[in-house]
């Protein structure tokens, strides 16, 4: 597919640490509706590879089946990509990281991909902890198959066509604290001053890390009716409070009252700085978190922002004690261990 975007670039342009220009971390032209949310997030993401200096060809992006599934396409077209079948996204994810721990892995799903066909992938992606960025654009429906409702559409939650939804929702950020993962965070499509943060600070955690993002359906689910809705969620999130992503060997100069600021060490010595709105939550303990996520949806908002992070958790491949190489760059010798090493290993089963 041609794109129809300039080729022309002025000299002028910001560039990152590696030279690279905001263009070059860009993907293909939208097909999506005009005005939603999913191209807001297609932004941030590109917006967030931009500021981190990441390096396109050492990305991996995976996805589902969906709108949201499709938007791998409008970024970082220097990447790898593998769009799989509707919620099977975490295995092939898992397969990949498996084979090649090196490259970061970049998953996008959709609330109905996530939470309804892929459940049961996502929960174990979850409790193993494998290290990638897991995007969830949850726009409360099914937005490539006319709008159904999903398994995150609110109770009482009206879309276009539908009747209210009479079901419970899944919460995926409480779910995955719940689960085990080490960094959980909630964002807004509308709000990218604390989206583009949020995923950067994703993007540096070890681990899992699931980013849900609200991000509306303009043509089936934008009604007065939808807790999914622009309007509904700018007048009904409440952040967890502000932060700074301070990247490695980068001094920490802003200052907070004391009680009210919170540093988290990053595995690559990068510091997350929270600025708290609430000191009574402590986003590093998973109890605290699960009780303001239930306390604000008691009060009828939604909790924005880092809800909980764990920088003491070992990944996948800690866990299982895998090779520090990618598989694809191990010699004979590596891979074969001798007549000797054999035989001894064939002596335990005895
Ligand atoms: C096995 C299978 N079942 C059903 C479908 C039909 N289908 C395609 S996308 C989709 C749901 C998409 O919803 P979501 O993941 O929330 O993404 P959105 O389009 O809202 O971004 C469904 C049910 C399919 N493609 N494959
Ligand atoms: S149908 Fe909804 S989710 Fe799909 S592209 Fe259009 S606005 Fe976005």
């Amino acid at each position: 597919m041609n794109s129809r975007k300039p080729v022309f670039r002025h000299p002028g342009l910001p560039k990152n640490d590696l030279g690279c220009t905001r263009s070059d971390y860009e993907g293909l032209d939208s097909t999506l509706c005009a005005g939603c949310g999913h191209d807001s997030v297609t932004n941030g993401i590109i917006q967030a590879c931009f500021e981190l200096s990441i390096e396109p060809h050492r990305v991996a992006k995976l996805s589902g089946i969906g709108c949201s599934s499709k938007t791998p396409a409008y970024f970082l077209n220097k990447s790898h990509g593998f769009n799989s079948v509707h919620g099977r996204m975490p295995s092939i994810a898992t397969g990949a990281n498996m084979a090649n721990k090196d490259l970061s892995y970049i998953g996008v799903s959709g609330d109905g991909d996530t939470a309804s066909i892929g459940i049961g992938q996502f929960v174990h992606l979850v409790r193993r902890n494998l290290n990638m960025v897991y995007i969830v654009m949850n726009n409360g429906c099914y937005g490539l198959t006319k709008g159904q409702d999903s398994a995150t559409a609110d109770k009482g939650s009206a879309s276009k066509k539908g009747r209210s939804n009479p079901f419970e929702a899944i919460d995926l950020c409480e779910m995955a604290v719940q689960l085990g993962a080490g960094f959980v965070a909630r964002g807004f499509s509308g709000d990218k001053e604390q989206l583009v943060p949020l995923l950067k600070a994703a993007m540096l955690h070890k681990g899992f890390a699931l980013v849900d993002v609200i991000s509306p359906c303009v043509t089936f689910n934008n009604t007065a009716s939808s807790t999914k809705s622009y309007n509904w969620v700018r007048d009904h999130m409440e952040a967890s409070g502000t932060f700074d992503v301070i990247p490695e060997r980068q001094e920490i100069t802003t200052h907070y009252e004391e009680g009210a600021t919170q540093s988290v060490a990053l595995h690559d010595g990068s510091v997350i700085q929270l600025h708290k709105s609430d000191n009574s939550f402590d986003v590093t303990q998973r109890r605290s978190a699960i009780n303001a996520i239930e306390d604000h949806r008691e009060k009828g908002q939604i909790l924005t922002g880092i809800l909980h992070i764990n920088e003491t958790l070992m990944d996948t491949h800690d866990i299982i004690e895998t090779t520090d190489k990618p598989l694809n760059t191990l010699t004979q010798e590596e891979l074969c261990p001798g007549n000797q090493t054999l035989q001894q290993i064939f002596e335990t089963y005895r």
